[in-house]
C-alpha cells in the first residue's frame, strides 16, 4: 500500500501517527507531485486532497475513512476501544480533533494566509475568520471537559483520538498566533496537561517533528516567493480549465 502524504498536512499526520502506533510496515509514503492543487491532480484524485491511501490500486481518500480502513484490515494492535462505548468515546474525541479543531484551524489558515503569506491577515479583522477562530476556541473548551487525565486522550493508551488530536493541537499553536490570536491551550488546564504529556509519546513526537519540518519548509517557500508563484500558476491553470479564478 502507498499513502500520499505531506509533512505539513494535519490530516495526513493523523494517519501517519496511526501507522506508527500500530507498527505497520507495509505502507510506503509518497509526497503528492507538483500537480497537487492543479486541475490535472483532480483527474486522478477527484476530491483533490491528501491523504489518499492506494490499496493495491483502490484509491481511498479522507483521513477518517483511511483510519477506519486500517483498523479493519489490521485489527491488532487496536486503536479503538475494547467495548462499543469506549469506541464511541474515542470516535467522539477524534471528531473533535478532525471536524471541530483541524477543519476550522485549516480554513482559518487558508483565509488569513497564516501558513501561506508573508504578512497574514489578523483573524479578528474579518467576521468569517473571527468566527473560525472562535469555533476553535469553543472546541478546545469542550475538549477540556472530555480529555483524559493520564497522558492520553482516553483509555490510558494511544487511540485514534490521540492520532487526530495531536496534529489538531499542533495546528492550534502554529496557526492561531500567526493569525493574531493567542493559543487558548495554556489557559485550559486539562488540555494543557494532556498536550504536555502526549508530546513525550514516541509516536506523537515523531509526527510533531514531521509537522515542524513541514512548517519550516513552508516558511522558507513563503520567504522565497515560491508559494506566491504557485498560487498564481494554480489560479491561471483553473481559469484556463473552467473560468474559475481560485482552485
Ligand atoms: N477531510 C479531509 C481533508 C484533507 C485536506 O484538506 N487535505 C489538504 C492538505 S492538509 C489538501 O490536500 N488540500 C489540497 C487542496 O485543498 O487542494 C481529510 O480528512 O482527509
Amino acid at each position: 500500500m502507498k499513502l500520499y502524504t505531506h509533512d505539513l498536512s494535519p490530516y495526513a499526520a493523523r494517519v501517519r501517527m496511526q501507522i506508527y502506533a500500530k507498527g505497520l510496515k507495509d505502507i510506503v509514503f509518497e509526497q503528492p507531485g507538483d500537480d497537487w492543487g492543479l486541475p490535472v491532480f483532480r483527474e486522478k484524485f477527484p476530491i483533490g486532497r491528501i491523504p489518499v491511501l492506494d490499496a493495491d490500486g483502490a484509491l481511498i481518500p479522507e483521513s477518517e475513512v483511511i483510519a477506519e480502513y486500517l483498523e479493519e484490515i489490521h485489527p491488532e494492535p487496536s486503536l479503538l476501544g475494547t467495548t462499543p462505548r469506549e469506541t464511541a468515546h474515542i470516535r467522539k474525541l477524534a471528531r473533535l480533533g478532525d471536524i471541530y479543531i483541524i477543519n476550522n484551524a485549516f480554513m482559518l489558515s487558508r483565509l488569513t494566509g497564516a501558513l501561506s503569506r508573508k504578512t497574514p491577515a489578523d483573524a479578528r479583522d474579518n467576521p468569517v475568520t473571527d468566527q473560525l477562530a472562535n469555533e476553535v476556541v469553543r472546541s478546545l473548551r469542550a475538549l477540556d471537559t472530555l480529555i483524559g487525565s493520564d497522558g492520553f486522550a482516553c483509555c490510558g493508551r494511544i487511540t485514534l483520538a490521540d492520532c487526530a488530536l495531536v496534529p489538531g493541537l499542533f495546528d492550534v499553536e502554529v496557526i492561531l498566533p500567526a493569525a493574531g490570536v493567542a493559543s487558548p491551550i495554556p489557559a485550559l488546564a486539562n488540555v494543557a496537561a494532556y498536550w504536555a504529556a502526549i508530546q513525550k509519546n514516541v509516536h506523537a513526537a515523531r509526527v510533531l517533528s514531521e509537522l515542524r519540518r513541514g512548517v519550516e519548509e513552508r516558511r522558507a517557500a513563503i520567504r522565497t516567493g515560491e508559494i506566491e508563484q504557485f498560487r498564481a500558476d494554480a489560479a491561471a491553470a483553473w481559469k484556463a480549465v473552467d473560468g474559475q479564478l481560485r482552485p
